[in-house]
């Protein structure tokens, strides 16, 4: 099968740390953890209640101490180290699980709970403790400016010149643990099948983008996600043996 390809963009979601104990967003009661999306992910529920969404992201930033990288994570890395070709992973995902699991690259359009964004000056900082009135930037020294580095509702996702690069170039796309719900992550199938990609999904179920994939592949992305990077790099090894 490899031969085929020599050019793949994987897309990750929530759904691809769900195994680590990360919850995915959208719950069937339309909550997230206690909390309506919209409050605590767009510039408006910031500016209505920003001690709310400061604890609410400390919180989640403290939570990321207890969790670890999970097998699709690390297959995910391995993809990415020993593929004779070029791996771009974008994720939409704000925790650290892949480059913990040792992804080399790891494009985060969505942002990090590890960086904090200072409205005052722009700088974007690492930030691995909690975030409030008194914080103060490195940079501009201002306090009260930095919020969580995250891109919420309304925002421009981050690096979208480097994954529509990719996804222009790539000769297979892989979406794993993706709702296809929020956008331009959604879209991104389409941009890629265009550009002549055969794409499979890996969910536990149909994705809102579905009908956009090649292949389909049910299961959880910890045991479904290993067994198919396996396939692809032995494939690929019986291809182009060397010594
Ligand atoms: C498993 C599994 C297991 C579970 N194994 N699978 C109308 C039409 C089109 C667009 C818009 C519209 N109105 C507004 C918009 C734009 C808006 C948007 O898309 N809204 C939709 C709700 C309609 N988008 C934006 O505002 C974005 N900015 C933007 O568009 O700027 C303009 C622009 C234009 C053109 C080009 C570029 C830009 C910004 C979006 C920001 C999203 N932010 C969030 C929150 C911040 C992160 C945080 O706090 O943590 O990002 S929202 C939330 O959703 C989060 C996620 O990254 C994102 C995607 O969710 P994801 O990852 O898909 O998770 P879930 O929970 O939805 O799904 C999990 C999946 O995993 C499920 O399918 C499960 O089945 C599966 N799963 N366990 C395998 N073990």
């Amino acid at each position: 099968m490899s031969a085929r390809f020599s050019r793949i963009v994987i897309l990750t979601g929530a759904g691809v740390s769900a195994e680590s104990g990360v919850p995915t967003f959208r719950a069937s009661d339309g909550l997230w953890e206690n909390h309506r999306i919209e409050d605590v992910a767009s510039p408006e529920g910031f500016a209505r209640d920003p001690a709310l969404v400061q604890h609410f992201y400390n919180l989640r930033r403290a939570a990321l101490k207890t969790v670890q990288p999970n097998p699709a994570h690390l297959a995910i890395a391995r993809l990415q180290r020993e593929f004779d070709g070029e791996v771009t992973l974008i994720t939409q995902n704000v925790d650290d699980l892949h480059e913990r699991g040792g992804s080399p690259e790891v494009l985060h359009m969505h942002g990090e709970l590890l960086s904090a964004l200072c409205l005052q000056c722009g700088q974007r900082s690492s930030w691995d403790g909690g975030l409030g009135a008194d914080s103060i930037c490195r940079k501009c020294r201002h306090d009260g400016t930095l919020r969580p580095d995250i891109v919420w509702f309304g925002e421009m996702p981050y690096l979208q010149d480097e994954c529509l690069e990719a996804l222009h170039r790539a000769d297979l796309f892989l979406a794993i643990g993706t709702s296809g719900r929020v956008y331009p992550a959604a879209g991104f199938v389409a941009i890629a099948k265009r550009a002549g990609a055969h794409a499979i999904e890996f969910n536990l179920e149909p994705s809102d983008v579905s009908r956009d994939f090649d292949e389909h592949i049910s299961g959880p992305a910890g045991v479904e996600v290993p067994k198919w990077v396996d396939g692809l790099l032995k494939d690929s090894n019986r291809q182009d043996p060397r010594p």
